[in-house]
């Protein structure tokens, strides 16, 4: 049977979907775009995610993958070759995202949006600030600049220092999931700060390091439109099979009721039935009136899972 299609709802400026962007490249697949606003409301969508609302969401058939962490989990079963989670890092590896998506990012974001400050759109900040569940104040950020290059140069020294051996990657002579999270935030930074070239001035490493992350690509993209994606979704049956995790700290079992949440951000609760669960991945059942059965898929780092 024919691998199903492959669709990440996301948009061109988002700097966590330019990772799984380049997986695409660095597994060389062929993927659907649905480009998503960048602000709510999204229709189309919701009725696939069940309320999840960060970007991005990777969509095969009937099974949604919210959050990059699952998302690459999921790339990295169906597509094992080439490898994103390098021998003798393992765990490493996946605890990357850790610090790059979170403590990485704010200062990123913080460096980014203090610099935009008065060009950012009123609908922008409304929307971002009811992401955030808390005030989107770009004066902050500008006065907070300073501290924020402080902060991204320390965050970018470590990534200049690991590659000073002269390896090419990050954990060595092949690209891996480390590469990609760290360069989401230099991707973010370049595509929004005139003084990037500045800010990378002196790591020489990370500059040539960044170029050849940049040089992958992104695979074979199609353009599709969100009306078509979900009545792929529709049109499918979920694939996920039920796999029970006996060693459930909280004793949860597949069927279930509960509600998935992330804990920092776009805290909205997806309720549904467990399908699938591990100590890094819950899958739930639900049934949408525009989608009809669709299972939903969560890491657990970062997630909280309420019984409902
Ligand atoms: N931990 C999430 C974070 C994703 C995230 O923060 N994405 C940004 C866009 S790059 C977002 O969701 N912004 C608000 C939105 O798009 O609604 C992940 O790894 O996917």
């Amino acid at each position: 049977m024919a691998e199903p299609r492959i669709i990440l709802h996301h948009f061109d400026e988002s700097p966590f979907s330019e990772k799984i962007r380049l997986i695409f490249g660095l597994k060389r697949l062929a993927w659907s775009s649905v480009r998503i606003s960048r602000i709510m409301p999204r229709p189309d969508l919701m009725p696939l995610t069940g309320g999840y609302r960060r970007t991005p969401v990777m969509q095969i058939g009937a099974d949604i993958y919210c959050d990059t962490q699952c998302i690459m989990r999921e790339l990295e079963r169906r597509f094992p070759a080439p490898s994103l989670v390098p021998k003798g890092y393992q765990g490493l590896a996946w605890a990357s995202a850790m610090w790059t998506d979170r403590c990485f990012f704010q200062n990123t974001v913080n460096l980014v949006f203090g610099t935009l400050a008065d060009k950012v759109p009123a609908a922008f900040i409304a929307d971002r600030e009811q992401l955030r569940g808390a005030k989107f104040d770009v004066a902050a950020m500008k006065a907070a600049i300073p501290q924020m290059r402080d902060q991204f140069r320390s965050h970018l020294e470590w990534i200049d220092i690991q590659l000073r051996d002269e390896r090419p990657w990050i954990a060595g002579d092949a690209p891996s999931l480390c590469d990609i999270d760290a360069y989401m935030n230099i991707w973010y930074a370049r595509s929004n700060l005139d003084n990037a070239a500045d800010l990378l001035g002196e790591y020489d490493h990370a500059r040539c390091w960044a170029a050849r992350l940049h040089a992958i690509g992104h695979g074979e993209r199609t353009e599709i439109s969100s009306s078509e994606a979900l009545a792929i979704a529709t049109a499918a049956t979920p694939q996920t099979e039920e796999l029970p995790d006996l060693d459930d700290p909280n004793g949860r079992k597949v069927g279930d009721k509960v509600e998935v949440m992330p804990d920092d951000y776009g805290k909205v609760r997806v309720g549904g039935a467990i399908v699938a669960l591990s100590a890094q991945h819950i899958a739930i059942r639900r049934h949408d009136p525009q989608a009809g059965e669709v299972v939903v898929h969560f890491p657990r780092a970062g997630f909280l899972v309420f019984a409902a």
